[in-house]
């Protein structure tokens, strides 16, 4: 046991949230913070360990701050907002982060609970009307697991549990309310255990699993791959290569993590389409919607599809019809590693492997020469073509720069190698994520030149003063490439997709999705300090990556191009 002096609650838990190696502490408070301030100002003065204080002057980017920080490390950071109008706000981050299987810890204060007689009860105005019967209702359906601090007894086992909880795979965030009366609650001293209580729960595949899919696979004329989230974990990717070379299987691989290289002769790009039709057996690791069941025939009757990912069921979806006929649950890599060895005993077909290999190694190439044709056939486009300026910045970038994605480019151009290459807004889609994670993951990896690539609206979503602010604040130069299309394509493009020969299409109007006039969103940049520039000729296109590229890099500070687009 460790016994240190602390005064309140409050100091005891930032003592201990330091010692269970948690970085940072990104805050937005209100009255409800006056134990954690107090706490901090001393511990600042006294250079007494503390997870480092970041201001964030909005939920939404303190929300995707963490989560980027988190995609990058892999290790939970705290996050503390107001009461219930903090929760309120933090909220589509924080279903961005359990789509994203992102660990983070998610807390709120709340607000006092007494009247009056104690320290730190009710004292403002707004303390009646911000109860809640029950606060962590307000998010309960997006944490793993809630929980509000009573009297601070219990203190090290509640942030044991919600760090070993938040870390366990499935991985996703948890929520702690803090009242005001029990962070103010005076102390002397603190003891705690310096060895956390707990460890994350750790989940395999069974051995008897294992050897069946490995049967399967040394049997099938036309196993196919897919994945979308893989890369989550880093170490999964280098097994998959390995897998995949083994039996020559091509690996179709989008998503929101970088999950197989995309220079491999057998990755195939994303989304699989027809090729699930002739497939025996299918592959699904981590990804939620492996075809669009409305678009697609999908698989045969006859193939096998096997989920491999820590739920292969994705528990938390109320609808979700594909099949995992064989469940490989666990860890994946783990799971693809015993797969590899266990292929070691089987008897395969040298020559089938052989020729598969050349087969699908002819498709990858084509697949790479008509995402470049693409580019290519935009070089000369005003408005600027998204594939052409997505195809300028593969050009220019290096196996150390990271894109986080939110609708800005086309993410096709990139032959991304390496895990912490990319990152992607979760498929929940709450708009409003990359601008923040793009923070955190510069936070996380400052050597790194970090780009967000983010549309128009993603960036309006993202409150995108709030970030500025932060980059300035903490000299985090992040390059923020705008695509400003004036619109919101995705919204015309659904509503086209429905009524392909409706009234949209007839009249070309465009209620609900037309951003006209839009906004100099390089000044919004210039106004923190940073480098800002609008970009409307194709011939540019690359003189203006060099000129933004060189402000984060040598200026060190924050830059934002806006490509005038289509
Ligand atoms: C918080 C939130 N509100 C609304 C939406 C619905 N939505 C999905 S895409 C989109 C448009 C995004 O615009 P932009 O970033 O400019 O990309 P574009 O559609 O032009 O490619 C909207 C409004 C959402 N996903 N999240």
């Amino acid at each position: 046991m460790k016994q240190v002096a602390v005064e309140s609650t409050a100091e005891a838990y930032i003592e201990l949230l330091a010692a269970r190696g948690v970085d940072y502490f990104f805050g937005n408070g209100g009255t409800d913070f006056g134990p954690i301030v107090d706490a901090y100002a001393k511990r600042l003065d006294q250079e007494l360990p503390v997870p480092k204080p970041v201001t964030v002057p909005h939920e939404i980017t303190a929300m995707a701050m963490a989560a980027g920080y988190a995609m990058v490390t892999r290790r939970p950071q705290v996050v503390m907002v107001h009461t219930i109008p903090g929760t309120a706000n933090a909220t589509g981050g924080l279903i961005n982060a359990r789509s994203n299987n992102v660990p983070m810890l998610f807390s709120a204060g709340r607000t006092p609970l007494t009247e009056s007689g104690l320290k730190g009860s009710r004292n403002g105005g707004i303390h009646w009307a911000q109860e809640s019967r029950d606060q962590g209702s307000m998010v309960r359906e997006w944490v793993k697991w809630d929980y509000e601090l009573r009297p601070g007894v219990d203190l090290e086992g509640v942030v044991d549990r919600a760090l070993a909880i938040t870390q366990s795979e499935p991985q996703g965030p948890v929520y702690l309310s803090l009242p005001r009366e029990v962070l103010a609650h005076e102390l002397e001293s603190f003891s705690y255990s310096e060895r956390p209580r707990m460890q994350p729960n750790v989940s395999m595949a069974s051995p008897e699993s294992i050897k069946e899919v490995a049967a399967l696979l040394a049997r099938a004329k036309n196993p196919v791959a897919v994945t979308a989230a893989l890369g989550r974990d880093p170490l999964a990717v280098p097994q998959l290569v390995k897998l995949a070379e083994t039996l020559n299987m091509p690996v179709f691989a989008g998503g929101t993590y970088m999950n197989f290289p995309v220079t491999h002769r057998l990755h195939q790009g994303g989304m699989a389409g027809s090729a699930l039709g002739e497939a025996d057996v299918i592959l699904v690791f981590e990804q939620d919607v492996p075809w669009m069941p409305a678009m697609t025939s999908g698989p045969s009757e006859t193939a096998t599809v096997v989920g491999v990912g820590v739920d292969p069921l994705f528990t938390n979806f109320p609808l979700r019809s594909f099949p995992v006929h064989v469940n490989l649950s666990g860890i994946p890599r783990f799971t693809i590693e015993a797969l590899v060895n266990a292929l070691k005993s089987e008897k395969l077909d040298a020559a089938a492997i052989k020729e598969r290999g050349e087969r699908w190694s002819a498709n990858h190439d084509k697949v790479r020469a008509a995402a470049k044709e693409r580019a290519l056939a935009g070089k000369d486009k005003q408005p600027l073509d998204k594939g052409w300026v997505s195809y300028c910045l593969e050009q220019l970038r290096d196996d150390d720069m990271t894109i986080c994605s939110e609708l800005g480019l086309d993410m096709s151009q990139f032959e991304f190698t390496q895990p912490q290459q990319y990152y992607g807004v979760s498929t929940a889609g709450v708009l409003g994520w990359g601008v923040g994670a793009a923070l955190g993951a510069k936070l996380a990896a400052p050597e790194r030149t970090v780009v967000a690539t983010i549309g128009d609206g993603s960036y309006m979503f993202g409150v995108p003063e709030a970030g500025h602010w932060v980059s300035r604040k903490m000299n985090l130069p992040v390059l923020y490439v705008v695509w400003n299309n004036s619109r919101w394509n995705a919204v015309q493009s659904a509503t086209k997709s429905v009524y392909p020969d409706g009234w949209q299409e007839k009249t070309k109007t465009y209620p609900f999705s037309d951003l006209s006039p839009s906004l100099d969103f390089e000044m919004i940049c210039q106004a923190a300090g940073g480098y800002g520039e609008r970009v409307d000729d194709p011939a540019q296109v690359t003189a203006a990556f060099e000129r933004a590229l060189h402000a984060v890099r040598v200026e060190k500070r924050q830059a934002l191009l806006s490509f005038i687009g289509a």
